[in-house]
């Protein structure tokens, strides 16, 4: 008998939880409760972090977890990492489930940057109406560009202050649509879009809108992570659930 455990927390791992869910697949869907109310899975559902590598394990051995599929965000990095340690402990198959990187295309204005502190420094030095579209845990080191206007993208409303002397909250759960984006962008004037290479859909709309608009776009790369079996397809993902190939 398999027990598949998901962690979750984007489209794909949405769509593959209904996948399980129809092909009758004896799983749970994880999340890190980083939202309020995150929406709601077809499979029994965790919420709450593991307590690292070590309560990772623990977790599989308890659960009776035979195979992980690894479904989270691009830049949900340190899970990523714990989930390939832990699986490794625990010699139990892991697969990640991970869209391709967006590249920049025909009438593209992208700066790639290799991180964070890159995608400040990226910035202007003349004030400018920044989308800063890469949600709230990473806003505090934009505080060192105060000079520009910031619109931010929240899932929740902020509990505290927000680290940035001039922004603008806008609160949304993607995905997205390019009219939606379009028409937010022009809204608030905006000069420039700061982005995580997320891929996917759901995060995509702000690059089309930017593209349209004839806007400069600092595109932050996802960060490296260890090497460990990956499939960018759901038909894919549920093929290997049959056969997990370690
Ligand atoms: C808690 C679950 C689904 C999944 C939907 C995807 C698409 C919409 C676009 C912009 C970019 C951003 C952010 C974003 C998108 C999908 C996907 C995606 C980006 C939810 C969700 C959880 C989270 C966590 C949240 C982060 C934040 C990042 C907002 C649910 C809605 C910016 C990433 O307030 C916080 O602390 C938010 C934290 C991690 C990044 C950050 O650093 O702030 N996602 N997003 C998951 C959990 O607890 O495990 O609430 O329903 C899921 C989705 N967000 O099932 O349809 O697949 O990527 N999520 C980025 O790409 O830059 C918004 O605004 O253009
Ligand atoms: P992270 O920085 O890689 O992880 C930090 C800690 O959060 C992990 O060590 C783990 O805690 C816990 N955690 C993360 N994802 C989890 C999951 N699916 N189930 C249980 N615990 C989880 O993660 P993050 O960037 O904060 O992302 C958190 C969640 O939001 C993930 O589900 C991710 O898919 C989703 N998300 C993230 C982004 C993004 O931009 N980062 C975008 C869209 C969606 P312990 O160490 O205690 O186990």
């Amino acid at each position: 008998m398999t027990r598949t455990l998901v962690l979750g927390g984007t489209t794909e791992a949405s769509a593959l939880a209904r996948a399980m869910a129809e092909a009758g697949v004896d799983a749970v869907f994880s999340y890190a409760g980083r939202t309020a109310s995150p929406v709601g899975q077809p499979l029994p559902t965790r919420v709450g972090g593991f307590g690292g590598v070590a309560g990772f394990v623990a977790y599989l051995r308890s659960e009776g977890i035979t195979q992980v599929v690894d479904a989270t965000h691009p830049f949900a990095a340190q899970m990523s990492r714990n989930a390939i340690a832990g699986c490794a402990e625990a010699g139990v198959p892991l697969c990640a489930f991970e869209r391709p990187a967006w590249q920049a295309g025909d009438g593209d204005n992208w700066t790639q940057v290799a991180d964070m502190a890159a995608a400040v420094a990226a910035l202007p030095k003349d004030p400018a109406r920044v989308f800063l579209a890469i949600g709230k845990q990473n806003l505090d080191i934009f505080a060192a560009q105060p000079q520009h206007h910031y619109l931010l993208r929240l899932v929740d409303a902020p509990k505290a202050d927000l680290p940035l002397p001039d922004c603008a909250v806008e609160l949304a759960r993607g995905p997205f649509d390019l009219a939606g984006d379009l028409a937010l962008m022009q809204r608030h004037g905006t000069t420039h879009v700061v982005a995580k290479n997320a891929g996917g859909s759901g995060a995509a709309a702000k690059l089309g809108a930017a593209r349209q608009l004839g806007l400069p776009v600092v595109m932050i790369a996802r960060p490296q992570l260890p090497p460990r079996q990956v499939r960018g397809a759901l038909a894919e993902v549920m093929a290997w659930l049959s056969h997990p190939e370690v």
